[in-house]
């Protein structure tokens, strides 16, 4: 493989779209964590995350090398903190919260994490993440201590994206928090699609397979879907989001 971005950009030109599953190495998905990585292995998933916003034990960095361990797909760090930092990665999303207007998530922890990514050798892929009102705090609302995005202001978030390409981003991940109420909307997505040229990976608060395939086809290249695969009774589920958003 060339590089992680590559492979993410063939993904998007092969397959019309990416999935990815988000594993959130935390205390409450200890039981399930193997299994859902040997899922996604079989599904057809194109990529892991791996990442969140808060830990709630010490064992971070054991349930990633399990979760590498077993990954036979690539695995992207999607840093929630540069606490989390390991050199078990195939590469990062090197992420600044640009939705927000905390110096510490724009560019304080970017600095204190770059000379140990650039000691590690790992890929960073730049990365612009917005975070929206999805109806719920989310996590990363609270911890980072910034606002969302209002998700019926299609300007506001055009504006946003339009920067975060002219900044370079690589990626702009449109973020609804994990667990959302309301997923990205289709409005918001084909509004930032129409006018930017930067891959737009969505995620947060999508449930099912039809909601995914219409955000691929309002504009989004990847979907990320974590809440709704942790303790599902379906195991056939994620192969159904990925046919989904591979237009099956
Ligand atoms: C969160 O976008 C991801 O960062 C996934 O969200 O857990 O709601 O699927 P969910």
């Amino acid at each position: 493989m060339d590089s992680v971005f590559q492979y993410l950009q063939d993904i998007k030109s092969k397959k019309g779209a990416g999935y990815i599953v988000l594993i959130d190495p935390d205390k409450k998905n200890d039981d399930s964590l193997i299994n859902q990585v040997e899922t996604a292995n079989n599904s057809g998933v194109d990529a892991l995350f791996v990442g969140g916003s808060l830990m709630m034990d010490s064992h971070h960095h054991d349930r990633v090398a399990q979760i590498k361990k077993h990954s036979e797909i690539p695995t992207i760090f999607f840093p929630g903190g540069v606490n989390q930092i390991n050199n078990q990665y195939d590469a990062m999303l090197f992420m600044s919260l640009l939705s927000g207007r905390n110096p510490q998530y724009l560019i304080g922890e970017q600095v204190v994490a770059a000379p140990i990514v650039n000691d590690m050798g790992m890929e960073v892929i730049p990365t612009g993440y917005l975070l929206f009102d999805g109806g719920a705090h989310s996590t990363v609302e609270v911890i980072s201590g910034t606002k969302p995005l209002p998700m019926n202001r299609p300007d506001i978030a055009v504006a946003h994206a339009l920067a975060a390409e002219y900044m370079g981003k690589k990626l702009i991940y449109l973020e609804a928090g994990s667990g959302a109420i309301e997923a990205i909307s289709t409005d918001i997505i084909r509004s930032i699609a129409s006018e930017t040229n930067v891959p737009l990976i969505v995620g947060g608060g999508i449930k099912t397979p039809k909601a995914a395939q219409e955000r691929v086809e309002a504009g989004a290249s990847f979907i990320v879907t974590g809440t709704v695969l942790e303790d599902n009774g379906d195991s056939n589920l994620m192969k159904k989001f990925a046919d989904a958003v591979h237009g099956g």
